[in-house]
């Protein structure tokens, strides 16, 4: 009989079965401060791993081009009514396949090619899908980009403002990948609204700290908003578009499907599912809490340790470290962090320079190691052994330290396990 439905990937494919064991025990070994990241629920990780995988369907629930979607369709409408529910909006399209295939299908519905937007610098914490040149929404369309002021390193609303006059764009953005500080939704709707453009919000980083309360929604501020399942909201890969805007719904779908994607990936959509029932759960809004109260800790520590953060400190799960003043880029950060099994990223500061081998900011975030229950105590314990490894790298005398750190950080992954071996 054909091994096809019962041979474990151990035996079918020793090279990805051993890459992949090799990934979960990375995990487990090393604490992740990667902003964007996070760990999932077991019931999260079952659904990716379904046989709901094999269904292709395009199409809606209820009008699909495929036959056999039922079973989908039950998830997917779970999927949208906890969207609904966990967002207070009125309107959710859950297929995206990614946070910047939402942004695309967004541009796709409200834009003409050649049209101008107006969105948060990459520098400043933009995001590529907002106009980057090199990204299509920057080639196809016409892109102006704000910045934050120099001294607060705070959205400089008043230059924005003054720009969106000067410039009239049809849709302006907020949010993005890299930026630490609460954003004024209602200044930005206001100053859209003043030049009849749309406010997109991108809330890729902090849905799950939305969605658990712990920072102020983009509704009723914003004309549409995109995020992704994944980061702080601690689900699947993929996206979300929530409107409130009953007359762009119906064009809102077909912008997805056919507009920007084809099928659905049948088996993300329970998991978003999944993610979205556990984000209306008591535990969910504890967790959103603790992500940003660790994150204060983490800029406190750093700070009290010389280190520069950048804006002063943090509103969200995310803090960026200036290393300008110690002399050492952020990839050499990096680097040294990793060797301690500390995962973090190299990302650009304000007014950085646009080679990324020269960029000068650490970007650190809390959502994953607060996901382990990781705390206070041990985000201090962090702290300092970053301060440590920064300041080793910086005298270019890493091997203690790095050996120290190791150690110390092995004893937490071991007090708080990522899953079961
Ligand atoms: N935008 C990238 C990040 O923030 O790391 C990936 O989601």
């Amino acid at each position: 009989m054909s091994q096809h439905f019962t041979q474990p990937v151990a035996q079918a494919d020793p090279l990805v079965a051993a890459a992949l064991g090799q990934e979960k025990q990375r995990q487990q070994d090393q604490i992740e401060l990667i902003a964007s990241e996070n760990i999932v629920s077991r019931a999260v990780l079952d659904a990716l791993g379904h046989e709901m995988t094999n269904k292709t369907l395009e199409g809606y629930p209820g009008n699909r081009f495929h036959g056999g979607g039922r079973f989908v369709d039950v998830v997917e409408t779970a999927a949208i009514e906890r969207a609904k529910a966990v967002f207070g909006c009125d309107y959710a399209n859950v297929q995206p396949h990614s946070g910047s295939q939402a942004n695309l299908a967004v541009f796709f519905l409200l834009l003409k090619p050649g049209d101008r937007v107006l969105s948060l610098d990459l520098a400043a914490g933009g995001h590529l899908s907002h106009g980057l040149k090199a990204n299509l929404s920057g080639r196809w369309f016409e892109p102006f980009h704000y910045g934050v002021d120099a001294e607060s390193e705070v959205i400089d609303y008043d230059a924005l403002e003054r720009q969106a006059q000067e410039i009239r764009p049809k849709l302006i953005i907020a949010g993005g990948s890299a930026y630490p500080r609460q954003i004024d939704f209602a200044r930005i709707s206001a100053i859209a609204k003043q030049v009849g453009a749309w406010f997109h919000v991108d809330m890729a980083h902090i849905a799950g700290l939305v969605a658990g309360g712990a920072h102020p929604s983009p509704f009723p501020h914003a004309d549409i908003v995109t995020c992704t399942t994944t980061k702080t909201l601690r689900g699947p890969r993929g996206g979300l578009i929530l409107t409130n805007t009953e007359e762009w719904f119906k064009k809102l779908q077909s912008a997805v499907f056919p507009g920007v994607q084809g099928s659905i990936h049948s088996q993300v959509l329970a998991a978003k599912a999944i993610c979205l029932g556990e984000a209306q759960s008591p535990a969910f809004r504890e967790y959103a809490a603790q992500v940003t109260a660790n994150a204060a800790i983490l800029a406190e520590t750093l700070q009290a340790r010389g280190l520069r953060i950048v804006s002063g400190g943090t509103d969200t799960h995310l803090v960026l470290v200036d290393l300008s003043p110690k002399g050492i880029t952020g990839k050499r950060a990096e680097t040294v962090l990793e060797q301690a099994n500390i995962t973090a990223n190299k990302n650009a500061i304000p007014q950085d320079s646009p080679r990324p081998p020269e960029w000068v900011g650490l970007r650190l975030g809390t959502g994953a190691a607060t996901t382990r229950g990781m705390g206070a105590e041990e985000f201090v314990a962090l702290g300092e052994m970053i301060a440590d490894l920064v300041e080793a790298e910086a005298a270019q005398e890493t091997e203690a330290t790095v050996a120290r750190c190791r150690a110390q950080v092995a004893q937490l992954c071991a007090a708080y396990p990522a899953y079961p071996a």
